[in-house]
């Protein structure tokens, strides 16, 4: 659009701000800024794990259990008002021996991550127990009820996420405390959602796929991607598997995806863009990802982000171990809109399978 406003459109437009109208000629700025597509929210940034446990470390001296629900230090983007990017947030937690982190339950939904877990490590959520064992996973789907439960003699650290930008972008924030420090426990924990998530379900129940509160064991998981190491995987992730959720077989929950990526040794990807962000951690390795010309050098547990339409690549510095990076992506809502794109080309879900088989060329 060119040209100046007359004198009559300027008195106009201020008659329609008068009257609560705004014309749409005054959204062309807005339209013209987004040719080429959005301008990254916020700004890529590591997280030194050496940095967060010296200040998880203070907290626990500074913060008595009883002061704060939660002993969590969430992860600021320097480049954004709120969250670590623009719809979510990550960030670290510590529990000292014996301590409980109080029930509550909120329309976030939230995934833990283990650091410093044990099998006496638990978070309880609607009555389920789940143990928090090194690297295992843990769901809390949005308005279930959830505590912490440290049952070791050390400290025990966690990572949380929490689609939390997305929920207040959407006014959708329901919160409220159970009133006691801990939720009665099913019976026989895990036969409920063994009863509701495997090869039968019963007829007369809603499913409950947003609600499922499920653990992901390490034992289980890594095997499985240290198996396909010699797969092709992604030119853009290298072997990169979602969590997938236990119900519908689709994204780990409504508005969350996580992710578990081995980067072979000396791996390097292709560089591309996504419209989601996403938040890593660091399970194990060095390396470099590389996001809008900025350097993040990670090794072990160290956490980054990655903003959205961000173009990031990542290269394994060790030309002799795996590196293993945990992230969280807010895909399935961008994807649920229509408003997920990549480029160069699409990564996720391409590939043939069952895989085409080679040979089919009969010898004549
Ligand atoms: C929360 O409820 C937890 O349940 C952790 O452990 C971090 C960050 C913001 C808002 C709620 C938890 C959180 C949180």
């Amino acid at each position: 659009m060119s040209g100046e406003a007359s004198k009559g459109l300027a008195r106009f437009d201020q008659e329609l701000a008068e009257a609560a109208m705004k014309g749409q000629w005054e959204f062309d700025r807005l339209l013209e800024g987004l040719v080429g597509g959005p301008r990254p929210a916020g700004v890529p940034h590591l997280w030194r794990w050496k940095d967060v446990n010296a200040k998880l470390l203070e907290a626990c001296d500074v913060l008595p259990e009883s002061f704060t629900a939660r002993r969590n230090l969430a992860f600021m983007n320097p480049g954004l008002d709120r969250g670590t990017s623009h719809t979510m947030v990550m960030g670290m937690q510590m529990l000292k021996p014996g301590e409980i982190a109080w029930s509550h339950r909120h329309t976030m939904a939230a995934i833990r991550f283990v650091v410093d877990g044990s099998p006496d490590l638990v978070t309880v959520v609607d009555g389920e127990r789940l143990p928090m064992e090194d690297n295992d996973l843990v769901l809390t789907p949005r308005w279930t009820w959830h505590d912490h439960h440290n049952g070791t003699d050390g400290n025990v650290t966690w990572l949380d996420a929490l689609d939390i930008g997305l929920v207040l972008a959407l006014n959708g924030g329901f919160y409220e405390t159970l009133g006691e420090r801990r939720q009665p426990e099913h019976e026989r924990s895990g036969s409920t959602l063994a009863n509701r998530s495997g090869d039968v379900r019963p007829t007369w129940e809603r499913r409950k796929e947003l609600h499922v509160p499920h653990r992901y064991p390490w034992r289980d998981v890594e095997p499985i991607l240290l198996g396909m190491a010699a797969e092709d995987g992604s030119p853009f992730d290298g072997i990169v598997l979602e969590y997938v959720n236990p119900i519908t077989g689709g994204h780990t929950m409504p508005t969350i995806s996580c992710w578990i990526q081995m980067l072979r040794p000396g791996e390097r990807t292709r560089p591309h863009r996504q419209t989601s962000s996403g938040m890593y951690h660091v399970v194990r390795g060095a390396g470099t990802t590389t996001v809008d010309g900025v350097d993040l050098e990670w090794t072990d547990r160290d956490c980054f982000v990655i903003p959205n339409w961000a173009e990031h690549s990542f290269v394994n510095r060790s030309t002799t171990e795996e590196a293993i990076l945990f992230s969280v992506h807010d895909i399935p809502t961008l994807e649920a809109l229509g408003l997920y794109y990549e480029t160069p080309e699409p990564s996720l879900g391409v590939a043939p399978w069952p895989a085409v088989p080679a040979d089919v060329t009969r010898p004549r």
